[in-house]
């Protein structure tokens, strides 16, 4: 059943659109009722509006922060049909059937530099939030607008059937709360991370997010598990989020995980950059003067995990990098910046293959890296930086030369994106074994020695990143045996000296960071 729209109310900040939706409800001979700005910029388009105070007989006071907050407001819209009818009556409260509201723009507010603890207070709406509670809860004869997308779906209806039906005015109530529960969210960020004075501090007392579902997945990280993708609305352009799928099948979750794991250590490259990762780990990184070089060489690190694996790229995919993958193995995500409609005629070729394009990325991570744990959110800063404030030193008798230096760059860089334990060995800009996830660093190096050699790798004269120091001398005579030249690690065990002198023996250059960086 649709319940009878006779009057509307409008109030919006954000304008877009209102005057398509204000029309075609008085086409309809609907009242509207509207707040000054609206009011004025309805009148000015030639639409029939009557000014929410003169509807009260109460005028806007405050400079609008008294406008609709009225009992002939709030009853209108609260006034359950066929129940208040009498009382409704009686207090001549006219029913409002429908809500237009959007709210004072406080997140583009907070988000302007100059923006003061007052400023923010000031756009704290209060008015448009109460109305949209009333409206939403009274859902089974008043309907709720809250944004100017959904304005031609409400059109449509009101074409087709005269109002909104019970599954439009659910789904418009359910978006309202979803609307204020945000605003307040951010209102609740904001707040809680100042002091009284203004000061900012990283970590507010109280973290809100308005996470939202992009995606059911058919399952999570095993087929028992069911499982979702979430959306943070705040995620910069460039970040993983805003993947496009252009070809394929469904993604799983952990094609998700690993893509964003590719997707991040693609970022952490200039040059063109090919990143095969599986099960969260790298298994081969290169840069290249292109992406066809850069992949071949990515692949030959370790073509036997590259089987199955997602492929990221941070240019825009081309259709001979396109046929080395396809003709070559089999892959189960590839993503990159963009994809010619040639590479595209390529991938078709297999169905399955799932392509995504993330427009404007890769880019720097922002905001925080979150990790669940029972009951609680680990939360930390995004691990950016490569150096500590002492920036890279050498500290052994051998230099390190400038091409050393441009394959020590190369494996640290990879380092990061690698779980600790991690020990990465390269050359050339591209690795050459890479040993992850291990409980003790010596097995991570003796790990990345064994795939280089399942992969007919020569580590003569490669180097070798470390993600955290060396506790012992046993992982530098290790490399040395291997092959190794040069090592970049952070540096700071209490054995510093007894590794140094390790490498000062086997003429190995090194390089400290200052920095580490685990990954868990
Ligand atoms: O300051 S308020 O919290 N007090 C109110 O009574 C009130 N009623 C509606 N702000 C109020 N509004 C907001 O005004 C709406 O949520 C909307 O964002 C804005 C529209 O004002 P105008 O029509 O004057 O541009």
């Amino acid at each position: 059943t649709i319940p009878p729209l006779r009057r509307a109310l409008i109030s919006v900040s954000d304008k877009t659109g209102v005057e398509a939706l204000a029309r075609a409800l008085a086409d309809r001979g609907v009242e509207i009722l509207s707040t000054g700005g609206t009011a004025r910029l309805l009148d000015e388009a030639g639409i029939p509006v009557i000014e929410v105070s003169e509807h009260t007989g109460f005028p806007e006071i405050m400079a609008g922060r008294v406008k609709t907050l009225h009992p002939r407001i709030h009853g209108g819209l609260l006034g359950r049909r066929g129940e208040d009818d009498a009382v409704m009556a009686e207090q001549a409260i006219p029913p409002i059937d429908l809500l237009v509201v959007n709210l004072y723009p406080f997140e583009q507010a907070v988000a302007r530099p100059d923006c003061t603890l007052a400023d923010a207070i000031e756009h704290i709406d209060i008015g448009g939030p109460a109305m949209l509670r009333a409206a939403a809860k009274n859902l089974d004869g008043v309907g709720v607008v809250t944004a100017p997308d959904q304005y031609p779906a409400v059109i449509d209806a009101l074409e087709r059937h005269g109002g909104l039906d019970a599954g439009q005015r659910f789904e418009l109530a359910v978006a309202a709360f979803n609307h204020v529960a945000r605003y307040d969210a951010a209102i609740s960020d904001y707040l809680s991370a100042r002091g009284a004075d203004g000061t900012v501090s990283a970590f507010p007392g109280q973290l809100n997010r308005h996470w939202r579902k992009a995606a059911e997945l058919r399952y999570g990280e095993n087929p028992h598990q069911a499982a979702a993708f979430y959306r943070d609305p705040q995620a910069a352009p460039g970040s993983f989020a805003h993947y496009d799928q252009r070809q394929g099948k469904a993604l799983s979750y952990n094609n998700l995980a690993d893509a964003d794991a590719a997707w991040a250590c693609a970022g952490a490259f200039d040059a063109p950059a090919c990143v095969i990762v599986k099960h969260a780990n790298p298994c081969g990184v290169a840069v290249a003067d292109g992406l066809p070089a850069a992949y071949d060489a990515a692949f030959a690190t370790d073509p036997a995990s590259a089987f199955g694996g997602i492929i990221a790229f941070n240019r825009p995919l081309d259709a001979d990098t396109a046929r080395a993958i396809v003709e070559r193995q089999f892959v189960e995500v590839i993503l990159a910046p963009a994809v010619s409609e040639e590479a595209l005629a390529v991938t078709a070729a297999k169905a399955n293959v799932r392509v995504l394009t993330i427009a404007d990325g890769p880019v720097t991570p922002t905001g925080w890296r979150l990790q669940p744990l029972g009951g609680g959110l680990l939360v930390q800063d995004q691990d950016i930086p490569l150096t500590g404030d002492a920036g890279l030193h050498c500290v052994t008798r051998e230099p390190v030369t400038d091409a050393l230096r441009a394959d020590l760059d190369f494996v640290w860089r990879v380092a990061k994106f690698v779980k600790s334990n991690a020990i990465v060995y390269g050359r050339d800009g591209r690795t050459l074994g890479v040993g992850a996830g291990q409980m003790s660093r010596v097995d991570s190096a003796r790990i990345g020695v064994g795939k280089a050699e399942a992969a007919g790798l020569d580590l003569t004269g490669s180097v070798l990143a470390s993600d955290a120091f060396f506790p012992f001398r046993d992982g530098i005579d290790q490399a040395a045996a291997a092959g190794v030249r040069a090592i970049i690690q952070p540096g700071g065990s209490r054995r510093d000296d007894e590794v140094i002198a390790a490498a000062d023996e086997h003429g190995i250059a090194m390089l400290f960071t200052g920095m580490r960086h685990f990954r868990h």
